[in-house]
C-alpha cells in the first residue's frame, strides 16, 4: 500500500517534470534567447532614461506625496497612491497584467480583465507568479532616486507629476522583473551549471553565477551615455551643447548599478530558487 503511494507520487512527479520540459521546444520556438533577451533589457533602457527626463521636468512637487494634501478628500493615501490604484485597476481590465512581463505595484486592488486573452508565450516556470518585489522598488524610487533626479520646488502640477512617476516605475518594474526571463534562460543555457545550487538553495552560490562583471559595467556606461544623448538640448547650431543635460547622466549611472542591476538580479535569484520546484 505503502509503496503503490509512494510509485503513485513518482509517475505524477516525473509527469509534471514533463510538461515543465515539454514546453522547452516552445521557448527555443518563440525565440527567447539570451541574445534577445539582452536586447529586450537594451531596449527597455531607452524607456527608463526617457521616463526619468520626463519627470525630471516637474520639480519636486512633495505634495504628491503627501497624504494629508489629499485626505480632506477622503482618499486614504497620497494623490500618487491613488493615480497608481486607479490607473493600475483600468489596465488590469484591458489586460495589462495578462503579460507576465507586467507585475502591479498593488495587486490586491485589481480588477479582471474583460478583453480576449493574447496567447503570450509560456516560457516562465509557474513559480514566477509569485515573485514580485514592487516594495523594493517602490522604496527605491520614492526614496532614493525621486529626490536626487528633481529640483526642489513646486509648480502645482501634482496630476501629471504623479502620472509620471507611475510611467517611471512601471518601465523600472518591467526592467528589473525582467530577471525572471534572464534567469530561465541562463538556466536553460547550462542546468547543469544551476542545478547544485539550487538543489541547495545557495543564494551566494546563485549570485555569483549570475554576475558579469564586464556586462554590468557596460551597461552603466551605455545608460550614462543615453542619458547624454537623450537629455541634451538639441539645437540647429552646431556645436551648440553647454553640457546641459535633463538629468545628469552619472545619476542615470549609478541609479543602474546600485538598484536596477542588483534588483535584476534579486529577482534572478529568487526565481531560480525556485526553478525545480
Ligand atoms: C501636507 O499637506 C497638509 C495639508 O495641505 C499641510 O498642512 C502639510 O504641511 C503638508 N506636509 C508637508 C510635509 O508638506
Ligand atoms: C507598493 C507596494 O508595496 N505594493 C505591493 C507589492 O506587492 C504586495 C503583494 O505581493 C502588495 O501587498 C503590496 O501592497
Amino acid at each position: 500500500m505503502f509503496l503503490r503511494i509512494l510509485v503513485l507520487i513518482l509517475v505524477l512527479s516525473c509527469d509534471s517534470f514533463r510538461t515543465v520540459e515539454a514546453d522547452s521546444s516552445s521557448f527555443s520556438a518563440n525565440g527567447f534567447t539570451l541574445e534577445s533577451v539582452r536586447d529586450a533589457l537594451t531596449r527597455q533602457e531607452d524607456t527608463i532614461v526617457f521616463s526619468l527626463i520626463e519627470r525630471a521636468k516637474f520639480p519636486i512637487n512633495s505634495q504628491t506625496y503627501n497624504e494629508s494634501y489629499v485626505s480632506v478628500l477622503g482618499f486614504r493615501t497620497s494623490l500618487v497612491g491613488f493615480i497608481v490604484r486607479n490607473t493600475e485597476a483600468i489596465e488590469a481590465k484591458a489586460g495589462r497584467y495578462k503579460n507576465h512581463e507586467e507585475n502591479p505595484f498593488l495587486p490586491g486592488h485589481l480588477p479582471l480583465s474583460v478583453v480576449p486573452s493574447y496567447p503570450y508565450p509560456e516560457v516562465l516556470h509557474p513559480a514566477a507568479a509569485f515573485i514580485n518585489i514592487n516594495k523594493s522598488i517602490w522604496k527605491m524610487y520614492f526614496g532614493k532616486l525621486l529626490p536626487s533626479i528633481t529640483a526642489p520646488g513646486d509648480d502645482g502640477n501634482y496630476a501629471s507629476t504623479a502620472a509620471s512617476d507611475l510611467t517611471c516605475l512601471q518601465a523600472l518594474s518591467r526592467r528589473i522583473h525582467y530577471g525572471k526571463f534572464v534567469a530561465e534562460v541562463k538556466f536553460r543555457e547550462s542546468p547543469q551549471d544551476y542545478e547544485p545550487a539550487i538543489r541547495s538553495q545557495d543564494r551566494e552560490a546563485l549570485l555569483k553565477l549570475l554576475t558579469s562583471e564586464s556586462v554590468e559595467e557596460m551597461v552603466k556606461k551605455r545608460v550614462g551615455k543615453k542619458a547624454m544623448v537623450f537629455g541634451q538640448d538639441v539645437s540647429l547650431d552646431t556645436n551648440d551643447n553647454k553640457g546641459n543635460y535633463k538629468v545628469n547622466p552619472s545619476i542615470v549611472s549609478r541609479l543602474y548599478g546600485q538598484w536596477v542591476i542588483p534588483l535584476t538580479k534579486l529577482v534572478e535569484v529568487e526565481y531560480l530558487l525556485r526553478r525545480l520546484d
